[in-house]
C-alpha cells in the first residue's frame, strides 16, 4: 500500500455535500425497476419523469484493505406506491466488513437483514449513529417529508454486492399506513434456498416505544408504526 497524505473534507449538514467528493452516484427511479412492489405506479412515475431517489458523495480513497471509504446519501422524500423512496440495499462483498452510518438530517429507518433470515429495523434520526455488523445486508429508508441525509463509513475493501438483493429482494418493506411508517412483510420475497428461514415463524409484530429495550425489543404486542425492531 503506498503512503498517503493526510486530508480533511468538508461536509454541510444541511444538504449532505462532502467536497471535495470524489464520485458522485445519483439513483432515478428507473434504477431501482423490480425493487417496488406496486410497478404500475412505478412505470406511471417514470413516464412523468422518472424521479430522482437519491445521490451518493464518496470522498475519494482508495479501495483497497486497510482504507475506509466515506461518503453521504441524501435519500429525497418520496413514495412509490405506498412504498417509500429508500435505497437499492447491498450485502458487502467482502461480508466480515461492517459499516457506520451517522443520521444528520430528516428520519427514516436503515433495515437490515441476514441470509439466514433474521430482520431488523432501526429508527434514523439526526445524531443516531448506527453500527452495521458484518454479515448484514443494509438499505436505508426516508420516511418523512425532507432529504434524509446520512454519513457512512465502511472499510475500503468491502465491496458491494447487488445481486443477491435484486434477485431475493428485503424480507420487509416500509410502507405508509394511515401516514405512518408501518414495517409488514414483503409477499415476493424469495429467502435463501439452502439456510433456515426464521422470517417464516409468526408474523412479526413491532415494539411500542415503551416496550422497546436497549437493542430494539422483541417483545411488541401488534403491528404499529416501527420506531426499533429486531427480528431473529
Ligand atoms: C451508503 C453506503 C454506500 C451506499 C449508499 C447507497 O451511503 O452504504 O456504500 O452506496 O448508502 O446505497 P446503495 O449502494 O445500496 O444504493
Ligand atoms: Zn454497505
Amino acid at each position: 500500500m503506498r503512503l498517503m497524505q493526510p486530508f480533511a473534507a468538508q461536509l454541510q449538514f444541511h444538504s449532505g455535500l462532502i467536497e471535495p467528493y470524489g464520485e458522485k452516484t445519483v439513483r432515478r427511479l428507473s434504477d431501482m425497476r423490480g425493487m417496488y412492489q406496486d410497478i404500475a405506479a412505478m412505470e406511471e412515475l417514470i413516464k412523468q419523469g422518472d424521479p430522482l431517489l437519491y445521490e451518493v458523495y464518496e470522498v475519494d480513497v482508495p479501495h483497497e484493505e486497510g482504507q475506509l471509504i466515506y461518503c453521504t446519501s441524501i435519500i429525497y422524500p418520496g413514495k412509490v406506491g405506498d412504498e417509500y423512496y429508500m435505497t437499492k440495499g447491498h450485502f458487502h462483498s467482502k461480508e466480515s466488513t461492517a459499516e457506520m452510518y451517522f443520521s444528520l438530517q430528516g428520519r427514516g429507518y436503515l433495515l437490515m437483514q441476514t441470509h439466514d433470515g433474521q430482520v431488523s429495523a432501526l429508527e434514523m434520526v439526526p445524531g443516531t449513529v448506527a453500527y452495521i455488523p458484518p454479515f448484514w445486508a443494509h438499505r436505508t429508508v426516508n420516511t418523512g417529508d425532507e432529504p434524509f441525509i446520512f454519513f457512512g463509513v465502511y472499510p475500503g475493501d468491502a465491496g458491494h454486492n447487488y445481486g443477491t438483493i435484486e434477485e431475493r429482494g428485503f424480507a420487509k418493506l416500509v410502507v405508509e399506513r394511515n401516514g405512518k411508517p408501518v414495517l409488514v412483510d414483503n409477499p415476493r420475497y424469495h429467502p435463501h434456498p439452502t439456510l433456515p428461514r426464521k422470517q417464516e415463524r409468526a408474523t412479526p409484530t413491532l415494539p411500542s416505544p415503551a416496550s422497546r429495550g436497549g437493542n430494539g425489543g422483541n417483545n411488541a404486542q401488534s403491528p404499529r408504526e416501527i420506531s426499533g425492531y429486531r427480528e431473529g
